[in-house]
């Protein structure tokens, strides 16, 4: 039986490297499967949990809507939309509110990470965030959710959240509860400047990441500074755990290639770094050069990219609002 996924992605600008190869990638292949339902979201109400300039918002949305369609998402066999034109959403996050716990919310790392040590001045959006992530998948009934793996602990939330709704109101399977989509492996996409940390848009340093928008000199030049360590190139998987740097951008390339990082290991094992960079590089050249081009052609047009989320919103639309009536009613609104 065919899927119904939904997923969504911030209109934060940067999308990049691991956006890609953690979630988008995986939501062409899920879309291309014509036994699916998809729905791909421009999560727009969850960008301003942290400031965004409004004219920036605009054009990232476009973009990002751009970016989507480059990376091989049809337009006509899944909907694409942005998540405040469909009010549901922020409804049903404020009756999900009152159902998720606050202990739950506590344990969520990505707020610890994003607030950092001020929490006090982080807003009360940002706290909330997976409240709303709930309620954008369950408005849709969605029975598989594919994101990169620092969403995992948001989905369990989400699962939480439509069981105990379930239980309050003793509507059984009322609320779907979904499985998440995460990818076995290369599902976390690591800084080029520091294997500890995530590939992220909002890193200050661009060489940080490989943006969907690069071009070939800017990927290779990028490609050139990632940082290493002085040894030549790992001989056996076991070292990749205390040799970050070498075990993202091997993962990166199995990912590109769609090989098994063992084997990638193998073919390159001993060699100059230089070398398997220059390989990198040009994989990263194949997979990412057609994209960019593609998104800035895109962009020409905004037109087109108007009345892609126009139509989206209204099939979108046409779901949630039936889902929320029934949300209401069981309330006892
Ligand atoms: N580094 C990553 N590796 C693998 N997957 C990733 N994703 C994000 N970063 C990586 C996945 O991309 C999808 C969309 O992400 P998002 O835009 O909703 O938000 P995010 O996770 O907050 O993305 P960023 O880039 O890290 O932004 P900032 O810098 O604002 O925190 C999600 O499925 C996510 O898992």
């Amino acid at each position: 039986m065919g899927k119904k996924i939904f997923s969504g992605v911030q209109p934060t600008g940067n999308l990049h490297l691991g956006n890609y190869l953690g979630a988008i990638k995986n939501f062409v292949d899920l879309n291309n499967d014509n036994d699916n339902k998809c729905i791909f979201c421009v999560v727009d109400l969850h960008a301003i949990t942290i400031k965004q300039d409004p004219k920036e918002l605009k054009n990232n949305i476009r973009e990002t809507v751009a970016t989507f369609i480059a990376s091989g998402i049809d337009p006509k066999k899944s909907i694409i939309f942005n998540q405040s034109g469909v009010a549901a959403h922020a409804e049903g996050a404020w009756i999900l509110s009152c159902i998720a716990r606050m202990g739950w919310l506590n344990r969520m790392t990505q707020f610890k990470e994003k607030a950092g040590k001020d929490k006090e001045k982080a807003s009360i959006g940002l706290y909330s965030y997976p409240v709303l992530m709930a309620s954008d998948i369950l408005l849709y009934d969605a029975t598989h959710v594919p994101v990169g793996d620092d969403q995992k602990q948001h989905l369990e939330l989400c699962r939480d959240i439509a069981q105990k709704f379930n239980n309050d109101f003793e509507v059984e399977n009322f609320l779907q509860v979904p499985e998440p989509l995460i990818q076995k492996e290369f599902s976390r996409i690591m800084s080029l400047k520091d294997g500890s940390k995530k590939m992220s848009k909002s890193e200050l340093s661009d060489l940080s990441r490989i943006n969907l928008t690069d071009d070939k000199d800017q990927i290779i030049n990028k490609i050139k500074k990632a940082k290493t360590d002085p040894l030549s190139m790992p001989k056996d998987i076991k070292e990749l755990d205390k040799r970050l740097e070498a075990k993202n951008l091997l993962g990166i390339y199995s990912s590109l290639t769609n090989s098994k990082l063992q084997n990638s290991v193998t073919n390159f094992a001993g060699k100059n770094f230089s070398e398997f960079k220059e390989k990198l590089s040009e994989e990263l050249v194949n997979k990412i050069e057609p994209i960019s081009n593609e998104i800035k052609k895109l962009l020409g047009d905004e037109r087109y990219l108007d009345k892609i989320l126009l139509d989206g919103v209204e099939k979108a639309n046409l779901i949630a609002s039936k889902k929320i009536e029934r949300i209401k009613e069981i309330v006892g609104f």
